[in-house]
């Protein structure tokens, strides 16, 4: 019943353009069907497998979920990082269970945890502190080699155009960088090959530059850029302007290039204008090439920024990039394993490009039109979006519109697109409804596992219990390391995860209590240092002018300060440093009426600010269960009248 209500694209699809007008989902299933373009079979069986569920007892066989279910106390086989979309953070799922294990807080302010009150976070935060949202989309884990080294995990937010870094240590955000001369920062993919050196940001929409209220309605003046961010400085180490736009991204297995799916080839500012074109393209980005430019003085700098620019459109000729035409408004951009290809999913074709990675320098060097970096153009479905591999030469493709997932070859597909009668669609399934990323189980490393398929669904719908007007997202978790694919588990989901990734639970090392040297709280031990304060022994408050520095220790159940007294007015700072070296013992300190709280795990030092501007008596209390005595782990903050 409520695929008669399916919006038919939601806004992404140009009316009339589409053969699935007016064609309910189903409807389009039978009809793809009939002309067994999607193999019966395996349409049969994924409806089966979606629908109807075997009654009482069943085995692995029978009930393909049973393959998910991890028992209590029993671990997963991996972790899996989930973007929070615009509600700012990440979250850290374990699979197959799909349970989650946690969330890290980095765009957006948390209640429990301190992030955005405290001044560890703030200090993260930077200039971005003023803002109190994001819109994370694209989670992406660090590599060696072209594997995961569980160092660190990278987001972008569109929202407010930063990048930050998450250590997989820790799982904590430790920074955050602002990037400038662009606006809405959105695909985010990593060199893999030598090492994760940059992180690669696309800007998505274009502005004038610099955007200072010149040519406020001449769109032909807007541009935007490819970013680089140093990994490890976090410093933006160069720019690209490219003409177009710039939607998703990702990088080869050798080091030398990138590329970035562009939907706006026209520069439009309006619906109808982005969608004029038939084709649009993608563009590579050479990266020694934009290295030797920046050595060789060809960059600039734009407004206040020292970042270096290059001009990497079209008209420029640096030879730092190509624009390879594809149809049409492109979206995902997907790597396979093998390192063999980029492929570019059409969106609103219902084709998948695939870039020969191999013809590459050929089509730097010149000696190729950008067309023939085409190893075949293939039709798949409906609105394909992501695409994702399971490292056994088969690929998986969303189809949003199909409200399915493509299974295909690629190398069938390529004897295909070159006349050979194969058939290279292996399967398609049903995933309620309309999926925008998937993501298989190490799939952007080069040991690509084939076990595990994430399908994160823009609406649930009618799976779950009703929850009013706003539904949760649906990420179904689907076994594909037999044959047939299996849908194993639906997840509903919070405000929106776009994008996920999986990495084996060995490629994380993270630690169970704080190191008393951790850098993130370094700032506060400086200025601990300044103000004569050893953090792990003193309970002490130091006055400075309006300035109120209380430090204090903590230690199950009790604070080291159970009282101090301030003056109306006084700036005050309280910083904890929790003696418990216990696994798990994490305090808290809130201050009721005042908007104050935070996490102090075990061996961690925080350090919160605010303004007593009440007189009064107001008790402060550990908001992390801790110990039986737990509500006993109190004090008082006595303000006097100014
Ligand atoms: S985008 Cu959301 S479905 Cu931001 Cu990766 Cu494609
Ligand atoms: Cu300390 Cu609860
Ligand atoms: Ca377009």
């Amino acid at each position: 019943m409520s695929e008669q209500h399916d919006p038919q694209g939601h806004g992404e699809t140009p009316a009339g353009s589409s053969a699935a007008h007016g064609l309910t989902r189903r409807g389009f299933l039978g009809a793809a069907a009939a002309v067994g373009a999607a193999g019966a079979t395996g349409v049969a069986g994924a409806l089966l497998t979606a629908q109807s569920r075997p009654a009482g007892a069943a085995t692995a066989a029978e009930d393909p979920s049973l393959k998910a279910h991890v028992a209590p106390g029993e671990l997963d086989e991996y972790y899996g990082f989930w973007s929070g979309g615009h509600s700012g953070e990440v979250r850290v799922l374990g699979i197959p269970s799909m349970r989650e294990l946690m969330r890290i807080p980095v765009f957006n302010t948390c209640s429990a945890t301190g992030w955005g009150l405290t001044n560890e976070s703030k200090h993260v935060l930077g200039d971005g502190a003023r803002f109190h949202n994001g819109d994370a989309h694209h989670p992406h884990v660090s590599m060696t080699d072209g594997r995961y080294d569980g160092k660190y995990l990278f987001i972008n937010d569109k929202a407010n155009t930063r990048v930050a870094r998450i250590r997989l240590d820790i799982f904590k955000c430790d920074r955050i960088t602002s990037i400038p001369n662009v606006s809405a920062i959105h695909g985010l993919r990593l060199q893999k090959v030598p090492h994760t050196k940059y992180v690669f940001a696309n800007a998505e929409m274009p502005i004038p530059q610099p955007n200072d209220g010149r040519d406020l309605d001449n769109a032909q003046n807007y541009w935007t850029m490819f970013n680089a961010i140093d990994a490890e400085s976090m410093e933006v180490a160069w720019q690209v302007i490219v003409d177009g736009n710039l939607d998703n991204t990702d990088a080869d297995y050798t080091g030398r290039y990138a590329a970035s799916t562009c939907y706006n080839s026209e520069r439009g500012v309006h619906l109808g204008d982005m969608m004029r074109n038939e084709r649009d393209w993608v563009v590579v980005y050479n990266i020694p090439a934009i290295e030797a430019a920046i050595q060789a003085g060809k960059a600039t700098t734009i407004g206040d920024s020292k970042v270096p620019v290059l001009d990497g459109r079209k008209a420029a000729n640096l030879g730092i990039t190509v624009y390879i035409p594809v149809p049409k408004n492109p979206h995902g951009l997907n790597t396979s394993p093998d390192g063999r290809y980029f492929i570019a999913n059409g969106k609103l074709s219902p084709t998948v490009s695939i870039i020969d990675i191999g013809k590459l320098d050929d089509l730097f060097a010149g000696k190729i039109e950008p067309r023939k970096a085409i190893a075949a153009e293939v039709e798949l479905g409906l609105g394909p979006l992501h695409t994702t591999f399971d490292g056994r030469g088969n690929a998986y493709t969303t189809l949003f519109l199909d409200s399915q997932v493509c299974k295909w070859n690629i190398a069938d597909a390529i004897r295909a697109y070159n006349g050979e009668k194969v058939d290279y669609i292996r399967q398609k399934l049903d995933v309620s409804y309309q999926p925008g990323h998937n993501h298989a189980s190490l799939t952007e490393s080069r040991e690509a596992d084939g076990k595990w398929l994430a399908v994160l669904c823009k609406f649930s719908k009618d799976r779950f219990l009703n929850t009013g007007p706003l539904k949760p997202e649906n990420d179904q978790l689907i076994d594909i390391s037999g044959e047939e694919m299996k849908l194993v588990h639906d997840g509903p989901t919070f405000a929106e995860p776009h994008d996920c990734i999986m990495v084996r639970r060995d490629q994380l090392r993270p630690v169970d209590v704080w190191k008393r040297d951790d850098p993130f709280f370094a700032i506060t031990r400086e200025r601990a240092k300044k103000d004569g304060i050893t953090l792990e022994t003193d309970n002490k408050v130091i006055r400075d002018g309006r300035q109120v520095r209380v430090y204090m220790t903590s230690a199950a159940p009790t604070y080291g300060i159970q009282e101090f007294t301030v003056k109306q007015g006084d700036e005050v700072t309280v910083t904890i440093t929790n003696l418990d070296t216990v696994s798990d013992l994490t305090h808290g300190f809130c201050v009721v009426n005042h908007g104050v709280s935070m996490e102090i795990g075990p061996q961690q030092t925080a350090s919160i600010s605010f303004v007593a501007d009440k007189p009064g008596v107001h008790w402060y209390y550990c908001n992390w269960f801790c110990h039986a005595m737990h509500m006993e782990m109190v004090g008082r903050m006595l303000v006097e009248k100014a």
